[in-house]
């Protein structure tokens, strides 16, 4: 998979060098680069914000940067990712929202566009053009408000990324998860057995495999009822008889 990355904060995204993403790219499973918005702009002080038309607090990202930035990646996009056309994403507050589901989508793809933005936001008719050279989308992470998209960018990397056959060793430990299955994930221990006073429970320790499954199924639709009842049908999340 190809992934590029348009902000004004490139040196934000060289913590995909570490880890398991970092592993990632080097085994040649990933393909991300990362453009600087500035290496667009054309006057002496590289601005790529001003004033906003209608009055208002803050600034605005201008439009002319983010064409000719997305332009130069989906012109170089064909060439080694097909041609199916990018999905542009512009991380924002104000898009539909993350999820697993969403990353699951996204893992399919063979090319990535994420278009951080800061300030107030980008000049809308940005988002109409790039519409003309992928399918774009505005995702948010959450009801909560960040500076800018990096870090939210970046998140939806390592959800996507880690989706991506082969770059997490085990593809079990994928399945396993909370939210794979629409539930929490079930508690987890290791050795000790006991550790200051606390048990692992006995049913962990028994060996029998289908009480262990039923007993981590339950677990995790207690957790789920407790912690996300959003995420249950309404009938489970009934008071317990
Ligand atoms: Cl995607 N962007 C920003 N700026 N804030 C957010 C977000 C995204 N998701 C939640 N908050």
């Amino acid at each position: 998979m190809r992934i590029d990355v348009v902000s004004i904060f490139p040196t934000f995204f060289d913590v995909l060098e570490v880890s398991l993403l970092g592993k990632a790219r080097d085994r040649g499973l990933l393909d991300v680069r990362v453009h600087d918005l500035r290496d667009h702009a054309h006057d002496r002080h590289r601005s790529v914000d001003d004033t906003p038309y209608g009055g208002g607090a803050g600034m605005v990202m201008k439009p002319e940067p983010w064409g000719q930035a997305l332009d130069e990646i989906v012109a170089s996009s064909d060439a080694d990712a097909g041609t199916v056309r990018p999905v542009i994403i512009f991380p924002s507050p104000a898009g539909e929202l993350f999820s697993q589901a969403t990353a699951r989508e996204l893992a399919d793809e063979p090319h990535l566009v994420f278009g951080c933005g800061r300030y107030e936001g980008i000049d809308e008719r940005v988002f109409d053009y790039a519409a003309t050279l992928g399918r774009v989308r505005l995702m948010s992470l959450g009801d909560y408000v960040l500076n800018g998209g990096e870090v939210a960018a970046m998140a939806m990397i390592e959800a996507v990324g880690r989706l991506i056959p082969g770059v997490v060793g085990n593809p079990e430990s994928l399945v396993e998860e909370s939210h794979e299955d629409g539930l929490l994930e079930y508690p987890s221990y290791t050795k000790p057995a006991s550790w200051r006073g606390r048990e692992v429970p006995d049913v962990l320790l028994s060996g029998h495999h289908a009480r262990v499954a039923d007993w981590r199924r339950a677990q995790q639709v207690e957790r789920t009822r407790i912690r996300r009842p959003d995420l249950l049908p309404a009938a489970e999340t009934e008071p317990q008889a």
